[in-house]
């Protein structure tokens, strides 16, 4: 979950044998399924579908979360369900080409198979037959081997703003939001951009800072998808920051956000 050293891109060859047991793959297959449309789901992929569980993979479950808000397309189009318990997941890798020439967004494949169980992200809904929704947990294991690590990948945490880029296929923008406004960075919401937030290692807090996250119940070095800025009854500019935990979610003031946060990534969806 530390976000510390995460300011790596993750432009490296993608050349990664799938270690897929296919038996065991398909046992899975008959226990867990990509999409559900559960109770309260706006879509069949819904921000509420995301529960992190061991992993430090923040920057990719706040990144799933804030795109099924604004285009759930873009994610249900990457995963390709192979039928056998497999799924191919289609990411975009920034190639600089040679002097220029031929430069652009590849997309790049990553096989994962299931069973997502242990630290994966928890299951979203619960199927008619009792298959449990795993395209959250599918996307964080792919993006773990897209970033060559496998699950090792999110020891030391990633950047969300990579996490953006690799999936969306567009130049991310990173802001600190000290000196970034609440208009806008509500204009970007209603824009359709995907905007995550994060917080550096609470080693590196000051005094304030660290009230402050005891206040709101903010966490250190931990991305959260920015859900809302709004204005509360008394005139206060608000900022809702949703918990890819699943709860734990943190509302408030604006101006203490711009002192608690230590960076904004956002990307267009659409
Ligand atoms: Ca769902
Ligand atoms: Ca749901
Ligand atoms: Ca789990």
């Amino acid at each position: 979950m530390e976000l510390s050293n995460a300011n790596f891109y993750a432009y490296q060859p993608v050349n990664l044998p799938a270690e897929i047991d296919h038996e065991k793959a398909a046992k899975a297959n008959s226990t867990e399924t990509p999409f559900v449309q559960g109770e309260g789901d706006s879509n069949a992929i819904d921000p509420n579908d995301v529960n992190q569980d061991g992993y430090g993979s923040c920057a990719v479950l706040s990144t799933i979360k804030s795109i099924a808000a604004q285009n759930p397309d873009v994610l249900k189009n990457m995963i390709r369900d192979n039928g056998d318990g497999t799924y191919t997941v289609t990411f975009n890798e920034y190639d600089n080409g040679f002097l220029g020439i031929g430069s652009g967004w590849d997309k790049k494949e990553v096989t994962v198979a299931g069973p997502f169980d242990g630290k994966a992200a928890d299951i979203g809904d619960m199927g008619k037959d009792g298959q449990g929704e795993v395209w959250p947990a599918i996307i964080e294991k792919a993006y773990a081997q897209y970033a060559d690590g496998g699950y090792k990948t999110y020891d030391d945490g990633e950047s969300p703003a990579d996490v953006q880029e690799a999936i969306l296929g567009r130049d991310s923008r990173t802001e600190s939001p000290s000196e970034y406004d609440s208009g806008e960075l509500s204009d970007k919401l209603k824009n359709g951009e995907a905007v995550v937030a994060w917080t550096a290692g609470s080693d590196g807090w000051n005094d304030e800072q660290k009230k402050l996250a005891a206040d709101y119940g903010a966490v250190g070095g931990h991305a959260y998808r920015v859900e809302d800025v709004y204005t509360d009854a008394d005139g206060n500019t608000r900022i809702k920051l949703d918990n890819p935990w699943g709860h734990s979610d943190v509302d408030m003031p604006y101006s203490d956000y711009q002192k608690l946060y230590h960076e904004v990534n956002s990307t267009p969806t659409k």
